[in-house]
């Protein structure tokens, strides 16, 4: 007995010790997190059942398309200026230039539509510092083009009159703006950025004012030194944008804290409202599950790295429709929303290639968007043959099948004793039932019927809690 207390004693005292040494490395910060865990305000509830999303780059980049003076750069089309080294006053001028006049939102509204889209996040300003809205700020926006009229403003209203939510990308690095800068390095600089913090901080509350349905502020371009040196302003910012906009959603990009560390604090703590970090990859399915401790996003581009238009399709390797479907169930199956990327051509229409991705992304989503949509991560262990989602208002989990085995039998795991699986279809015939065997302790044998599939397809699965499974399997003893 002597022995129970003295342990419990000495491991009383680890503990505590163990607690203090983690409240000691807590560090204190001004402009760290400050809110923990997921939101759970109708907004973000709404953001994150949307699921899949629709990202536009479109800027004066789009008019090279990737190409200067007759070279093809192989680099991201939207860092044409930087790739071919342009003078700045020269990239400018090409506003001049900016003239689409086959521009119409409301046919990007609804290809996006019917691609199944949620929601659409547009480059409201990207790196060349070109503004798609007239902004009061800068003379370098589509006001003074020969285009003349706001983007945004169309945009806006076409995909809000599909149902279609618009969220603003930002990029807080700004290659035009004299005052932007890289470090800062002496009192010249700091004064310098001063003034383009506040030219930013302006531009944002004006985006946030004149368009007051923008749910979300997608930020960029914050990884430089001088960001990081100014982690209050992104904290200023965000706050600023919350205040006008109430319930308005903030990736974790904008985010930097009192040291400089950005994304997660230096604690360890998200900022912003979802981690926005997954950018031309996706989690691991199998080890990174614990993602889904926050709300998550990935962005993703068809071709290899290209955002804005570029005029080589075939420049890299550009995925399939089906593997792009693949990404959108894979991360939802994890508890994250999916963006994927279009860079709508110079003169206003969105290419051949992507209108023809995007409509058999849709054709495939119009029969089975119930297993992305509202869905979450469902806590059964990841098979071979695809993935699981589960409904969060019905409960009901989805198996999406891409890898059909050759025996028929698809092996599934419930995740505890309790859950059983009563009923099994296939979401697109509820009558017809598949055979179901339970094998050994909670796993499952389904077999498909004899019949060839030829797209991705899905398999309901209605369960009860009432199980007392495994009692009768023994595990060997070896
Ligand atoms: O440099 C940009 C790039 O052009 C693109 O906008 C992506 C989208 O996430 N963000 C930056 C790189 O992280």
């Amino acid at each position: 007995m002597r022995t129970i207390v003295k342990g419990m004693i000495a491991a009383g005292m680890l503990f505590s010790t163990t607690l203090h040494a983690q409240e000691k490395k807590k560090v204190a910060l001004q402009y760290g997190a400050h809110q923990f865990g997921k939101r759970t305000d109708e907004a973000m509830e709404h953001w994150r059942s949307d699921r899949f999303g629709q990202f536009i780059h479109w800027g004066l980049y789009a008019i090279p398309g990737g190409v200067w003076n007759g070279k093809t750069y192989n680099y991201a089309a939207e860092f044409l200026k930087s790739s071919a080294k342009v003078p700045t006053a020269t990239w400018d001028s090409l506003m001049y230039q900016f003239n689409p006049t086959q521009f119409d939102a409301k046919a990007w509204a609804k290809m996006a539509k019917q691609m199944g889209a949620k929601y659409m996040t547009i480059t409201t300003k990207h790196h060349e510092g070109f503004c798609l809205w007239p902004s009061s700020y800068t003379s370098f926006n589509v006001g003074n083009t020969p285009y003349k009229k706001d983007i945004l403003k169309q945009l806006v209203e076409a995909y809000n009159a599909e149902g279609i939510d618009v969220h603003f990308y930002y990029s807080v690095l700004d290659w035009h703006h004299p005052d932007w800068r890289y470090d800062i390095k002496n009192a010249d600089d700091s004064i310098a950025f001063r003034r383009y913090l506040d030219f930013a901080y302006n531009q944002l509350k004006e985006l946030a004012t004149n368009y007051p349905t923008v749910k979300c502020f997608w930020f960029d371009g914050t990884w430089d030194n001088s960001i990081k040196k100014n982690g209050w302003w992104t904290w200023e910012v965000e706050k600023m944008l919350k205040q006008v906009r109430p319930g308005v959603i903030v990736n974790s990009r904008l985010r930097a804290d009192d040291f400089g560390a950005r994304h997660k604090d230096s604690n360890g703590d998200l900022m912003g409202d979802y981690e926005s970090g997954y950018e031309r990859r996706l989690p691991d399915p199998v080890k990174d599950i614990q993602v889904t401790n926050w709300d998550w996003e990935a962005c993703m581009t068809i071709p290899e790295n290209q955002w804005g238009y570029h005029r080589e399709w075939n420049l890299s390797y550009t995925k399939t429709p089906l593997e792009l479907v693949e990404m959108i169930v894979h991360t939802t199956s994890m508890g994250g929303n999916f963006l994927l990327n279009f860079g709508p051509q110079g003169n206003g229409v969105i290419r051949k290639e992507e209108q023809a991705i995007a409509s058999t992304i849709g054709d495939w989503m119009k029969v089975n968007s119930e297993v992305i949509y509202n869905c979450d991560y469902a806590g059964w262990k990841k098979q071979d043959w695809g993935y699981f989602t589960k409904n969060k208002a019905t409960g009901k989990v989805y198996m999406v099948v891409f890898n059909v085995p050759i025996s028929g039998i698809l092996k599934v795991q419930a995740p505890d004793d309790k859950t059983r699986i009563s009923k099994t279809y296939l979401l697109t015939n509820s009558s017809q039932q598949l055979a179901i065997k339970e094998t050994t302790k909670n796993q499952f044998n389904i077999y498909l019927p004899a019949q060839s599939f030829k797209e991705p397809f899905v398999i309901v699965l209605e369960t009860t809690e009432n199980g007392k499974g495994g009692k009768q399997y023994q595990d060997a003893k070896t």
